[in-house]
């Protein structure tokens, strides 16, 4: 047991909430749920970006102050957590007082340590990612290789960062840790980029942009993504009125990203954390793209899946639970509404919903609700379970950890159709056999429930309910006998005859 801090991106308010952001924060909800079943003291962060040009640039085209638009789109953020079911511990938005003040704060001590100075530079830039592209990066001569938009051509007098100076330092990091960043292919994608050779990087912008004040110099702003990467540590100082979390939670066990923001990540972040003499986050995670058709899904291209749209119909935990099993995590992955109905056919409504109806109708049909306080069989097929799933959500490895789980409800629905418990019921002489069959199905379910709890955790509050044993304490994960003693009826898990969707607006 020990602490266990997790971090998701703090996304742009620029626009609203898409299923990219949902698939993100669903993944480290997993990750923090999972924690606390194993007792570690969890913190589990997000938030939103609400400084830089996007969001300036998107508030310009609304005709609205950026405060206004980034107002109104944190509120939209910050009510999809609740929707997610994401167990957040505290929503940061990096307009708050105290993060900014804390950024200054942290910013002095890097130039403090000489880690800044003021030069000149020159150089094609994406508005939309408020980033300064290489030659390397950039696609068809002058656009953006993420956005395919035309890249300006920037010119600037402004406060630089030494990024230069921690290349090897940074080498160093790759070499003695080379888990820090996950999956391996994305270190050795930092990793090159780090070799090829680092260059400088502008660290403020002149004061026409909406950002956190530069304190040395009032006529800059901090550029937004100093701002911004500084939120998983501003953010301990402050989430707990009169309490400073930092030297309970830094630094972070694990932070999740897309793959699209890995520069800043796997490069900046580490250099930015030792201009500043701050301890490294311990794991670094970045995950692929889900796809529509092809693309990455993003509002600017208009092949948005609506995160709200489906949970409205099918529930929270069928979308939690459709992104990390049908896409595999840290891979990039074709989502569509065609895939997401058959996985909710086959695995939730016949898979596990079905599993545990019959399980517990046929206990309370033959036993009258109660449980056998008789030895479980399976247990090979149990052994060492928890330990392996918790072993792959400690890498990060989310989909092959659920597969592990669900080869176990494939295993127990297996079990019924080879025991046929309805035909054992017919024979008294079978009575000692039904025993066995009907407790192990019983502690079978409860098991997978309480592995399954992080993602879908709804559907596993209502199924522990019924097995009268609520508990999900990561121990728990073993069959034994007696741990259910008797069973509740219990409603459909995951209905069929699910309502008509919406007709398109
Ligand atoms: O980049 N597939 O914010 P952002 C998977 N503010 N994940 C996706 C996705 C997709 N199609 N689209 C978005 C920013 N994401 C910055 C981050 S952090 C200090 C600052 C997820 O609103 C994924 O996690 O553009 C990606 O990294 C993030 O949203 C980008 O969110």
């Amino acid at each position: 047991m020990g602490t266990f801090y997790v971090t998701t991106p703090i996304y742009y308010v620029n626009a609203a909430p898409h299923m990219g952001h949902a698939y993100t924060t669903i993944a480290a909800d997993v990750m923090a749920r999972h924690h606390r079943q194993r007792g570690d003291e969890v913190f589990f962060l997000t938030g939103t970006d609400e400084h830089g040009e996007p969001v300036a640039n998107a508030a310009e085209a609304l005709g609205m102050t950026p405060q206004a638009l980034a107002d109104q789109n944190a509120e939209r953020f910050r009510s999809l957590m609740p929707r997610l079911n994401a167990s957040n511990d505290f929503f940061i938005r990096t307009t708050d007082a105290e993060h900014k003040a804390k950024v200054q704060e942290v910013m002095t001590r890097v130039k403090d340590n000489g880690h800044v100075y003021k030069g000149h530079y020159e150089g094609m830039y994406c508005p939309r990612c408020a980033d300064f592209k290489s030659d390397a990066e950039i696609e068809d001569g002058d656009r953006c290789p993420i956005h395919h938009i035309v890249l300006t051509v920037e010119k600037e007098e402004n406060w630089f960062f030494r990024l230069s100076a921690f290349q090897e330092r940074l080498e160093q990091l790759y070499a003695d840790k080379p888990d820090w960043v996950g999956p391996r292919h994305r270190a050795n994608e930092a990793l090159s980029f780090i070799k090829g050779g680092l260059q400088d990087v502008s660290l403020s912008r002149a004061k026409l942009t909406w950002g956190v004040e530069v304190p040395w110099d009032t006529e800059h702003v901090f550029y937004v993504w100093f701002d911004a990467l500084l939120n998983y540590y501003t953010a301990l100082s402050y989430a707990r009125p009169g309490e400073d979390l930092t030297s309970t939670f830094w630094p972070p066990q694990q932070q999740v990203i897309g793959k699209d923001i890995l520069k800043f990540h796997a490069v900046f972040w580490p250099a930015l954390l030792m201009a500043a003499d701050l301890p490294l986050p311990e794991r670094l995670y970045i995950h692929g793209y889900l796809l529509m058709d092809g693309d990455k899904m993003s509002k600017s291209l208009g092949n948005v899946l609506d995160p709200f749209t489906i949970i409205d119909r099918f529930g929270t935990d069928a979308l939690r639970h459709y992104v990390l099993r049908d896409v595999t995590f840290g891979q990039d992955g074709n989502v569509s509404t065609v895939a997401f109905e058959g996985r909710y056919e086959s695995e939730l409504a016949n898979g596990l919903g079905n599993l545990a109806s019959r399980s517990i109708a046929m206990v309370r049909k033959y036993r009258d609700g109660a449980v056998p306080a008789v030895e479980p069989e399976l247990q090979e097929d149990f052994a060492g379970l928890a330990d392996e799933v918790a072993a792959l959500v400690d890498r990060a490895e989310l989909t092959p950890a659920l597969e592990l789980v669900w080869e176990r409800v494939r295993r127990l629905n297996r079990y019924v159709e080879e025991t046929a418990p309805w035909t054992l019921a017919k024979d008294p002489a079978s009575a000692e056999r039904l025993d066995v069959v009907l407790a192990t199905l019983v502690e079978g379910v409860r098991v997978v429930a309480v592995l399954l709890a992080p993602v879908l955790p709804e559907t596993v509050d209502k199924l522990l309910a019924a097995l009268g044993a609520p508990d999900i304490a990561y121990e728990r994960a073993t069959l034994t006998a007696g741990a259910v003693t008797q069973v509740q009826a219990l409603a459909p898990l995951f209905p069929k005859d699910l309502p008509a969707p919406a007709p398109a607006a």
